[in-house]
Parts: C-alpha cells; sequence; structure tokens
C-alpha cells in the first residue's frame, strides 16, 4: 500500500522525468507535479486515503495529478510513470544529473553519439566526440569530464566519511564566525545530526548584511570552484571535491533556519504536520499563523530552535535524535530519553600511552590531560602480547604496572586502572595465561585482523571472547574503518544477547574513521540494556577530543545516561568493576 511519503516520491519523479522527456524544467507538466507537490506535502494526514475529488481540493492539485495519485494507491503502480522509466531508465538520469548536460544537450548526446550512460559519456569526452556537435566544445568537455570525477559517479562510495568532512567543517566555521558582519554560525545538515557519512556539508549563518558574507564565502581559501554565487547562499567545491553549501539569514530567522536545514528532511516533515495541525506554517524563515485564505500572519517563533520546539509543545530535540524515528512522539508525549551529555564522563577507558607500538606519548603525558579533563578515574589499556609489533610481554606490562602505580600518587582524585587491550584472535582466543588476563585491573577486548570471515564464524568468535571471565568490555566491534574498510558481519541480536548474559559492556569508541559501535548497533543494545562504555581509544595526547564524538553518537542511539558505565561514580564503576573480578 502506497503511503504519503511514496506519492511526494513519485510527483518528484515524475517532475524529473517530465523534465528529460519535455527537454525543459519550465513544461507546464512540470510545473504542475512541483505545484502539486507543495499543496500535498503541506498537507497532514495519510494522502493514500484521500478520494480523487478530495485530492483536487489541495491547492495545487489538478484533476490529472489526483488520477495519478489514486492509481498509484489502487494499483501500487503509475502507467504514465512507467512509460517515462523506459524512456528514461536511471543511468540516463544518473547523466542528468551532470553540470552542463541539461535536458536538451542530453537527448543531442543520446540521439547524436548514442550516449546511454555515465560509462559511454566518459569513452565520448575521451575520444573528443562531445566537440563536434553543436554548442559543445573542448571546455564543455572538460568541464563535464571534472563534473564526472567530482560526483564520484563512477564509484561505489559516493559519500565522504565523516572523518573527512568533520575537520574541514570546524576549520570553515571558525572562518566564518571571525568574518565582519558574522552574528553567528552552525554546522547543519547530516553533519550536524552525526552520520556517518555525508553527501554535503551544510553552514547556516546568522547576518544583517548577507551579500557580503556570501562574497567572503566565495572567496575563501578552501572553495575551489563556486557552483553558485547568490545573496543568500553560496555552494563551492573543495579540492577534495566536497560539496558545502553556506545559507546566510537574518538573526531572527536563525533557530527556524538552522532547524529546518539541520533536518533530517523526514523529521521536518513531522515538525510541519505538527504546526499544520494548529494552522500554523513552520518554514526556514519561522512558525506562523495563517488566516482563512492561506495568508502568512503573525510570526510566532523562530530565533531560536527552542523556541520552535517549545512552541509546538515538544521538548528540544537534539540534532543525532533527528531521523524521524520516534523521537518527535516522544518529545510530544512521554519525554526523551535522559540522554547521556559529554559533562556526565567520569573517565576513559580505553587509553594507550607508548607502552604501545603505536602509542605516541608516555604515562605521565597521558595521564596529565586525562586529569585535566576532570576525570575521576582512567583505564590504561595497551595492546596484549599478540599484536607482535604493538603489544607488550607480560613482563613488560609488570613493569608498566609499577610507572602507573607511582604516576597514580601524583594524583589526589584520580584512579588509574592498570587495564589491557586483548586482542580477539580468529578463533575467539585471548593474550596471555588465563591467570595473567585475570591479574588486570580493567580489560578491552577487540578484535584487529581477520575481518574477512563467514558472519557465523565472527560471531561465534565474538560470544566466545565475552564469555570469557576476564573480559569487562568489547572495543570497536566490528573493526571498520568508515568508507574505506567494512568491519566483520555479526549476528547483532546475539551478540547483544551474549553481552548482556555476561554483563559484559559494549564499547562507543569516539575515534571518527570508527565510531563503532555503530549509532544502529547501539540503539538495539539500549533496548536489550546491554551497559556501554564511550572511549576516546587515544594513543596520543591530543585525541582527548574523541569523547565528544563518543557521545554524539551514543545520542544517535538514543542512550540514556544510566546505562553508560563510564558516566557512574567512581565507587559504583569500581564497584562493578570489583564484581567481575571476585
Ligand atoms: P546529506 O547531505 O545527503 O548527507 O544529507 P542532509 O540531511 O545534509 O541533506 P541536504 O544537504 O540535502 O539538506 C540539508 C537539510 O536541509 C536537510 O536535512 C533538510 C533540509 N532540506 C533540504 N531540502 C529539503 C526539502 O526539500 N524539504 C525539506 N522539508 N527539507 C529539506
Ligand atoms: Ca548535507
Ligand atoms: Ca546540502
Ligand atoms: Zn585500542
Amino acid at each position: 500500500m502506497a503511503s504519503t511519503r511514496d506519492i511526494l516520491a513519485m510527483l518528484d519523479e515524475l517532475a524529473l522525468l517530465t523534465t528529460l522527456e519535455e527537454e525543459s524544467p519550465q513544461s507546464f507538466r512540470v510545473r504542475a507535479y512541483e505545484n502539486a507537490r507543495q499543496g500535498l506535502e503541506a498537507q497532514p494526514g495519510d494522502l493514500a486515503t484521500l478520494t480523487a475529488t478530495e485530492l483536487v481540493k489541495i491547492k495545487g492539485v489538478g484533476k490529472a495529478t489526483a488520477a495519478k495519485i489514486r492509481e498509484l494507491v489502487d494499483t501500487g503502480s503509475v502507467e504514465k510513470l512507467e512509460k517515462l522509466r523506459e524512456l528514461h531508465p536511471p543511468p540516463v538520469v544518473e547523466l542528468s544529473k551532470i553540470p552542463g548536460l541539461g535536458p536538451k544537450t542530453l537527448k543531442l548526446v543520446r540521439t547524436k553519439l548514442g550516449i546511454e550512460d555515465v560509462e559511454g559519456l566518459k569513452a565520448a569526452i575521451a575520444d573528443e566526440q562531445l566537440r563536434t556537435l553543436p554548442g559543445l566544445g573542448a571546455t564543455s568537455e572538460a568541464k563535464m569530464a571534472k563534473a564526472i570525477q567530482r560526483l564520484g559517479l563512477t564509484g561505489k562510495d559516493r559519500r565522504t566519511p565523516i572523518a573527512d568532512a568533520l575537520p574541514l567543517a570546524e576549520r570553515l566555521i571558525g572562518d566564518i564566525e571571525a568574518m565582519d558582519c558574522v552574528e553567528q554560525a552552525q554546522i547543519c545538515g547530516s553533519l550536524r545530526r552525526f552520520s556517518e557519512t555525508i553527501g554535503d556539508i551544510d553552514i547556516t549563518v546568522a547576518s544583517n548584511n548577507g551579500p557580503h558574507v556570501m562574497a567572503l564565502v566565495s572567496q575563501h581559501p578552501e572553495a575551489s570552484e563556486v557552483i553558485l554565487s547568490g545573496e543568500t547562499k553560496t555552494s563551492f567545491l573543495t579540492k577534495n571535491n566536497l560539496q558545502v553549501d553556506v545559507r546566510v539569514v537574518a538573526p531572527d530567522q536563525f533557530g527556524a533556519a538552522t532547524l529546518y536545514f539541520t533536518g533530517s528532511k523526514a523529521h521536518n516533515i513531522e515538525l510541519r504536520q505538527l504546526a499544520l495541525r494548529q494552522s500554523w506554517i513552520l518554514n526556514e524563515y519561522g512558525l506562523f499563523e495563517v488566516d482563512e485564505e492561506g495568508v502568512q500572519g503573525k510570526r510566532l517563533a523562530g530565533a531560536t530552535e527552542d523556541e520552535v520546539y517549545a512552541k509546538l509543545k515538544l521538548e528540544p530535540v537534539p540534532a543525532p535524535m533527528r531521523e524521524a524515528t520516534g523521537e518527535v512522539q516522544a518529545a510530544a508525549g512521554e519525554g526523551l530519553p535522559d540522554l547521556i551529555q559529554r559533562q556526565h564522563i567520569q573517565g576513559d577507558l580505553h587509553y594507550h600511552t607508548d607502552r604501545s607500538g603505536d602509542g605516541r606519548s608516555t604515562v605521565a603525558e597521558m595521564v596529565a590531560v586525562a586529569a585535566a579533563q576532570g576525570y575521576s578515574y582512567l583505564a590504561i589499556t595497551d595492546h596484549g602480547e599478540d599484536l607482535t609489533i604493538n603489544g607488550s610481554s607480560a613482563d613488560e606490562m609488570l613493569e608498566h604496572r609499577e610507572v602507573i602505580r607511582e604516576i597514580e600518587k601524583e594524583y589526589d582524585d584520580l584512579t588509574i586502572l592498570w587495564g589491557c587491550e586483548l586482542n580477539i584472535s580468529p578463533e575467539g582466543e585471548l593474550d596471555y595465561e588465563p591467570e595473567f588476563r585475570a591479574s588486570f585491573d580493567y580489560t578491552v577486548a577487540s578484535v584487529h585482523s581477520a575481518f574477512d570471515r563467514s558472519e557465523a564464524d565472527q560471531t561465534e568468535r565474538m560470544l566466545r571472547a565475552i564469555a570469557d571471565p576476564t573480559v569487562d568490555s568489547i572495543g570497536h566491534l566490528t573493526g571498520r574503518y568508515i568508507g574505506r574498510r567494512p568491519g566483520i558481519e555479526l549476528d547483532v541480536d546475539a551478540v547483544l544477547d551474549g553481552l548482556v548474559q555476561h554483563d559484559v559492556a559494549l564499547e562507543i569508541n569516539g575515534a571518527l574513521q570508527r565510531l563503532d559501535a555503530a549509532s544502529s548497533v547501539v540503539r538495539k543494545a539500549v533496548a536489550k540494556g546491554v551497559k556501554l562504555v564511550i572511549n576516546t581509544d587515544s594513543h596520543h595526547t591530543s585525541e582527548l577530543g574523541r569523547m565528544e564524538y563518543g557521545v554524539l553518537t551514543a545520542q544517535r542511539g538514543w542512550v540514556p545516561r544510566e546505562l553508560v558505565i563510564n558516566s557512574w561514580p567512581k565507587d559504583r564503576f569500581l564497584a562493578w568493576v570489583g564484581s567481575h573480578r571476585s
């Protein structure tokens, strides 16, 4: 059965394919689909339950469109759409995304050169074929070649890992905030929601002199190619072909604008539907009353996001939760979870020193920065002996313990646990003899090799490690590097059940390239009551900032403070660790 979302998606596709068919985005049929979509998007409730007569009463919806909606709901498909899809299959639609290949030019390259997909276009460019067509030259060939590369249209993974996007975005925000005329600037979009991969970077700026700010932004050194340069929006590409969209709004619209551009789109739709129930309208400029004619009236909120949520009788929703997975309902009703916050964190429990081959700061240095964070406990978890280059023998670990105990004396309120990161072998075995393992104050066990076994083998491997009585927590569950190395495949439910059964904590690793366990897994863990631990896995004193990233990932997984063992007061935390050792 078609949903409201399916109906809106159908209209989007009809508008796009009709643009290609009629070779113009201005055709009246395209406009009709777009107008209908606008009217329908603003309509509360399930569109699939409306009759054709009810549909045409909605602003922008004509008879032909209403008939197509009913056809979709009643039969599951739309004949007109199927015909258009045959004429313009997905590879052709993909071609239409390339700048310089508008509907008319696209038709030309299809009919004259027989080009039907990106590979065909690349070959034609290489053969200098495009320049034989009217209106095209060597410059257009070069531009399209660059666009194909930038869009990643030939690569498999077309999105940018958060580890590549966030540092750049933070640099940009810093520079924009320093510009004169700028009052505030905020990262929005999927990056603010802390998605693992990012389509593009969105930034919203508050200023009373938009055109001036936009002019400055388009001259930013990171902008290697400006795609769009307007008075309220600038889009550019960085050297690494990452797109950045910067929008500027008046300061009193800042909250409504950041809300809108943070999304997710689905979250925004739910908010707008709530507004409509009050006969209000919510857009990127604010929350407004509307009169009987549908004319926008008095503004009710918009300077801050919290103000908009409050007016809609909602608890403010933290950005990482804005994915339309029940947060609006919770914020209106029983309330959001008592979400874990950065300031709740009392200690770091996955922490390396130069005792590890890949550690780069001394014990004294690593402890000093942890103490400066105000932590009340810390577990130093250098690698066990199985990681041959990076690991340490039992004797080395015992010497290390003496170093740690000496340094601990310098700190009155900081308890330092002598720990270990145990390596989980392909068979699920762990470093050292069981008695020696059991002598550590704290352990985290993790996978560092053999990533490509079957799900059944990996699950068995993981469950064996979890069941070992010397294991307190599991580090970076899958071993993935986002966008670069897929992690091990696991039967997630079985693993989470094992963690509950053996009272072992699941790590949320804050390293940006890892963010492992992923927020989707973490949300399942929360539902099962699995204990969690948020760590930086630091190998250098500069890596403590990762704690914030771990917390944002936990928030995406709806993690309440109560489940996070390293948010507990020291006594409670130490009692829990002690219970594993008796
Ligand atoms: P991305 O860039 O693919 O990782 O994902 P987002 O969520 O950053 O998406 P993007 O960059 O296309 O748009 C940023 C936000 O702007 C999005 O989360 C919600 C808002 N937005 C953009 N287009 C629309 C729209 O057509 N309708 C609504 N309601 N919101 C939109
Ligand atoms: Ca985006
Ligand atoms: Ca965007
Ligand atoms: Zn580690």
